[in-house]
């Protein structure tokens, strides 16, 4: 069930299917200390997707740009701790995919109600592009949208799956990607939603 989607991008099929329910009670329990939330981008448009983060850095967006900062800027509070469950599941899936050695320190969660979407977009604002970025997809199956180096390469879809992790490392790392529009639908676990987390060595 493992799948080379590009060189340095392999999908993990299913490998998060056991830990799901325990991923999905802990997202509960980060939303409940600080919220998702559709954070605004630096163009003054408001993410259809909502965020939120553990560990010692979290991803966020507001009108001054994209950045990693320790603290919640809704609440002031440092982020919660990134527990056991995420980071032994993501050091194992990078290992799986030959990236020994990663020690993430951001999870970002993100929340799509159906038509959420992320346009395509590269993701550089982490210091170090030699640690893989691990993803964790949860809830309703989305296609997944991938192209090459530059933004005018074409691109190529695949469906995520409740429970698929992709780890994209090496030569995959700065590939533009996005998420199409979700559908409705429905999960036993997530109803309507879907759910990713993306673990990452932000500094
Ligand atoms: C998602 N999240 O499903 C996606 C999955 C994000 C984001 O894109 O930035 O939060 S992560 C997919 C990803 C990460 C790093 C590199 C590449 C894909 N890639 O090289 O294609 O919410
Ligand atoms: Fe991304």
């Amino acid at each position: 069930r493992h799948v080379a989607l590009d060189p340095g991008a392999l999908l993990l099929g299913g490998f998060a299917l056991d830990e799901a329910p325990r991923i999905l009670a802990a997202i509960a329990c980060i939303a409940a200390r600080a919220p998702l939330r559709h954070l605004e981008t630096p163009g003054g448009r408001r993410m259809s997707v909502a965020m939120t983060n553990c560990g010692e850095a979290g991803w966020v967006s507001d009108r001054s740009g994209y950045r990693y900062a320790a603290h919640d800027p809704l609440s002031g509070l440092p982020w919660g701790a990134m527990s056991p469950l995420f980071r032994d599941l993501a050091v194992r899936a990078a290992l799986a995919a030959g990236f020994p050695g990663f020690a993430p320190d951001a999870c970002l969660i993100n929340r799509y109600e159906p038509g959420a979407r992320l346009t395509l977009h590269q993701d550089k604002d982490e210091a170090f592009h030699t640690a893989p970025v691990v993803s964790v997809s949860l809830g309703v199956s989305a296609t997944f949208l991938w192209g090459g180096q530059a933004r005018g390469d074409k691109v190529r879809r695949h469906v995520l799956h409740h429970g698929d992790v992709v780890v994209w490392g090496g030569p995959a790392r700065l590939t533009f990607h996005g998420i199409a529009p979700l559908p409705v639908d429905a999960h036993p676990l997530t109803g309507p939603l879907r759910y990713n987390l993306t673990f990452r060595q932000a500094r």
